[in-house]
């Protein structure tokens, strides 16, 4: 698990284990830290405590700035290692040399909540990974959906302003469910094909290990001989891409807010590192207007049918961090972080990020030296002129902080690209200066549609439970109608229906694109199925079988499936057999799966909610009971899709049924 950036991590390691004197921070022993110094017992407290002071003024002192998008998020450490060499496509270091192993910093987020909001809301999730490559730190700072709601950065501010807590009351936390973000929407209709992927069922992820993870923006990679290639860049899940439903994922947000936390947190303290293989989508330069998309804009996505996914490496998380705030907290991300081989397109969405991500720093880790802290440093060597500025960790020796100079031999000196050293791609540009939008950006529909064509029946309706729940609660009729009309333009169907449900008229003329083009990728129909790691529930009702239980819980420790035994209190059956959870502390929606082992007439109320909420969401449901009539008077059915009866059926019938995930035609 060592690497380079471990070894430079554990440099600032203080650890509390073991015997340690407690100190100040100037290392002063302290006899006593419960009680302040005072005039007498029963007096004031004395100015002259410096213990007190210190302390209380680091605590004063704890909070800094939360993002201001993408506040709340998790983070964890792994490896990039590369299939092949790509150096017909790139000179980047990590990108050509297969036998090197690229340490990496992975923070996952959503957008919309602060820090304390829950991890199952319907938004966009972050994916900002951070490659220690030994020619300087590449970030790749993107999202689980490949294209964005704006095409220009100009209008982040505003964008953000609408879909964050509004202004004049702070509600609602954690949600797009309200009326100025649906204005926001409708009134800027090139968000049209984002809202689709916002509505559907990649905005409730079931994991971040289940996640696909997109650059969004065009890139440049530039190979040895200077040829560029136009790239997008993908994270493909081991595990497949997977959701919850929405149902599901309201509950799950009252009863663990934590729960992506946790899930990514567990996966790996128990060795199930999640996996992703990264996916480039290349284009060559001379084909930059051969597709009936403009390939810079943000708004659009390069179908994979047309433009193949060449995978080339896996990254691997394989560590969680030691301290929250030190490491995830603090890591800082930028876009703009590249390494030779890797430049920018014009799209314009890209080229203000450029700005944003040292800005919002400096704010937010207190001046310029955030690339001081230890999350954020290379482990490449790094020398410039730069000097002095708040928490300045370092000690420059030496004479001259200036370039040129001759008194240090005009050290540091910058390198050639033919060394190293980075230079920019020479684009030739010509052009008027202009506030403007390129006509070649004005399609803001076929994509949409597109997307909606070729998601399953299942996916669709859920697209418009999405659509129908987030516009029924907003305020304004008005807002509900614009909006309405921006999906007249994408599916009639779809903007009938939600119209209806919403109590909004339908627009008169039908001005829906007309178009049946697919892309099989964009389903999630299509993923991969796994029964790894997944969390299945065993329900006592009455005593169970316990050599029975045994053998079906070594049978799905052995398939990599995590489970918890649940009964009405806490207890044990022998050493490695306990009942880990009651009724109370956890819940069906917590689940991927459920087994309930009944020895009683009577299900009890608490264990009929386990098989009715599972059943409800169309997750795999295996019933052991000796009375086969316990459920006659359940709307669950022993013989209904994905409902296993362990009475006539083995347990590894369950099991496919855990690899499969849901039954949608229950
Ligand atoms: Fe960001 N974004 N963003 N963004 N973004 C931030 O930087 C911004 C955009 C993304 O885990 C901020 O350090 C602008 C697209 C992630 O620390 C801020 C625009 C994509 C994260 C910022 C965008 C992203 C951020 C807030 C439009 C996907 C979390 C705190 C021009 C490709 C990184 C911070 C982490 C964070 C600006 C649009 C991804 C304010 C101006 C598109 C994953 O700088």
């Amino acid at each position: 698990m060592e690497n380079k950036k471990t070894e430079q991590l554990k440099q600032y390691i203080n650890d509390n284990q073991g015997k340690h004197a407690l100190t100040t921070n100037q290392g002063l022993k302290m006899a006593q830290d419960e009680f302040s110094l005072k005039a007498g017992l029963r007096g004031p407290t004395l100015m002259e405590d410096f213990h007190f002071r210190e302390k209380m003024t680091h605590f004063d002192h704890e909070r800094i700035p939360e993002r201001i998008v993408h506040a709340r998020g998790v983070g964890a450490h792994g490896f990039f290692q590369l299939y092949e060499s790509l150096e017909a496509y790139t000179k980047a270091d990590f990108l050509t040399n297969p036998s090197k192993t690229t340490p990496v910093f992975v923070r996952f987020s959503t957008v919309q909540g602060s820090r304390g909001s829950n991890d199952t809301v319907r938004d966009v999730r972050g994916f900002a990974t951070k490659f220690y490559t030994d020619e300087g730190n590449y970030d790749l700072v993107g999202n689980n959906m490949p294209v964005f709601f704006i095409q220009d950065a100009i209008k982040f501010p505003d964008f953000v302003h609408a879909v964050k807590p509004e202004p004049h009351n702070e509600i609602p936390q954690g949600a797009s469910a309200h009326d100025t973000f649906w204005d926001f929407i409708a009134q800027n209709p090139e968000s049209a094909h984002m809202v689709m992927w916002h509505m559907s069922d990649r905005a409730i992820p079931r994991s971040y290990r289940m996640m696909e993870g997109f650059g969004v923006h065009t890139f440049r990679l530039i190979n040895d001989e200077g040829q560029a290639h136009f790239v997008k860049f993908h994270w493909k899940p081991v595990l497949g891409v997977h959701s919850l439903v929405w149902d599901e994922a309201q509950k799950i947000a009252g009863k663990n807010p934590d729960f992506h936390r946790q899930d990514l947190y567990e996966a790996i303290e128990k060795g199930d590192y999640p996996e992703w293989e990264l996916g480039l989508q290349l284009i060559p330069e001379e084909k930059e207007h051969a597709f009936d998309f403009d390939i810079l804009d943000p708004t659009k996505l390069w179908p994979e049918e047309e433009v193949p996914v060449k995978i080339v490496g896996k990254m691997t998380l394989n560590r969680n961090v030691d301290n929250f705030f030190a490491e995830t907290e603090q890591a800082a991300f930028h876009p703009g972080h590249v390494v030779p081989g890797i430049d920018f397109s014009n799209d314009p969405l890209l080229q203000g990020r450029l700005f944003s991500y040292t800005d919002t720093q400096l704010s937010r880790l207190g001046g310029p030296n955030f690339h001081q802290i230890p999350i954020n440093q290379p482990v490449c060597p790094f020398h410039n002129n730069q000097r002095e500025g708040m928490h300045q960790m370092t000690i420059h020796r030496g004479q001259t902080s200036y370039h040129r100079n001759s008194l240090n031999d005009n050290q540091p000196a910058p390198v050639p690209a033919e060394h190293g050293g980075y230079e920019h791609y020479q684009e030739k540009i010509d052009g008027q200066k202009i506030r403007g939008r390129s006509d070649s950006f004005l399609d803001f529909y076929s994509q949409a549609k597109l997307f909606f064509n070729s998601l399953a029946s299942f996916e669709q309706q859920h697209v418009k439970d999405a659509f129908s729940f987030e516009l029924g609660k907003c305020k304004s009729d008005m807002v509900k109608a614009n909006a309405v009309a921006l999906l007249n333009h994408i599916d009639r169907q779809l903007a009938q229906e939600v119209a209806d449900n919403i109590g909004v008229p339908l627009p008169k003329e039908n001005l829906e694109i007309q178009s049946d083009k697919k892309s099989p990728a964009l389903s999630m129909a299509n993923t991969i199925c796994k029964p790894d790691s997944k969390n299945v529930a065993i329900v006592l009702n009455g005593k169970p079988n316990v050599p029975l239980l045994s053998e079906w819980v070594q049978t799905l420790a052995n398939q990599r499936l995590n489970y918890s035994i649940i009964d009405k209190k806490i207890s044990r059956f022998d050493d490695s057999l306990k009942v880990t959870d009651t009724y109370d502390t956890t819940d069906p929606c917590l689940f991927d799966a459920v087994l309930v082992i009944s020895s009683e007439s009577l299900i009890q109320t608490p264990v009929l909610e386990f098989i009715e909420t599972t059943f409800k969401h169309y997750k795999p449901l295996a019933l052991a009971l000796s009375d086969p009539h316990a459920l006659d008077s359940s709307r669950v059915k022993l013989e209904g899709a994905g409902v296993f009866n362990l009475s006539d059926s083995a347990i590894e019938s369950f099991i496919k049924g855990i690899a499969q995930g849901r039954f949608w035609d229950r």
